[in-house]
């Protein structure tokens, strides 16, 4: 079965799903939603991301949102199937996937979503960022780079020695700290968290999407 994925492939949490379906091997067809016009708010896509948000997947009869329940799901169907395995063996391996997940959710994406609104989102609607929000996030967001350059200093993964979801689910925030965030020299500064990220990046799932931005 094709996986539909609704969502453009610039943005960042749609990147998230196609990332990880090349990696796993599922075919799938992107279908772009108009975040400028704001289809994503209108109500055929409603019934498929009542929030008006992308992604959104179907996947035969089966529907899903919100990208890291998506990337959890194909991510489970895989290893269950016997193919490619993101999420480690034993059940204390998957929690720390899951652990490192949640890292990203609550410590590492909520100060880069923050950023992303004052530099990016509000300058392009001819509104001024609040550059004292923005100092603030960038302080905040060295505290928890010290915290992954500490692991990573003594792990090749945040999960462990193999790469899984917990390291792709990173991969669009990072993008941005490294491009048009003009953070580079955050990454850069920690030896570790450089590896880390020179290693995803580089992965040929991360280099195909964006190749598909264009
Ligand atoms: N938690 C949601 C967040 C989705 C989200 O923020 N999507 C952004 C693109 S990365 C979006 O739809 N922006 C347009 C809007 O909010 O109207 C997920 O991970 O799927």
């Amino acid at each position: 079965m094709v996986v539909k994925v609704y969502g453009p492939a610039y943005a960042a949490c749609p990147q998230r799903v196609l990332t990880c379906l090349l990696e796993l091997g599922f075919e799938y067809e992107l279908i772009p939603i108009d975040l400028h016009s704001g289809e994503q708010k209108k109500p055929p896509f409603l019934l498929r991301q009542p929030f008006g948000q992308v992604p959104a997947i179907e996947d035969g009869d089966f529907r899903l949102f919100e990208s890291r329940a998506i990337i959890r799901y194909y991510a489970a169907k895989c290893a269950s199937d016997g193919g490619t395995n993101l999420l480690g063996d034993t059940l204390e391996e998957r929690a720390i996937v899951d652990q490192w997940l949640e890292v990203e959710v609550n410590n590492y994406n909520s100060l880069i979503y923050t950023l992303v609104l004052q530099l990016l989102v509000l300058p392009r609607m001819g509104l001024g960022g609040d550059m004292e929000l923005v100092r603030d996030c960038k302080g905040k967001l060295e505290k928890v780079l010290d915290v992954y350059e500490e692991r990573l200093a003594s792990s090749k993964y945040l999960a462990g020695e193999r790469f899984t979801i917990a390291d792709l689910s990173h991969l669009p925030n990072t993008r941005f700290l490294m491009d048009e965030g003009g953070m580079e020299h955050l990454m850069k500064g920690r030896k570790s968290v450089y590896r880390w990220w020179m290693d995803i990046s580089s992965r040929p799932s991360w280099k195909k999407v964006m190749e598909l931005r264009n």
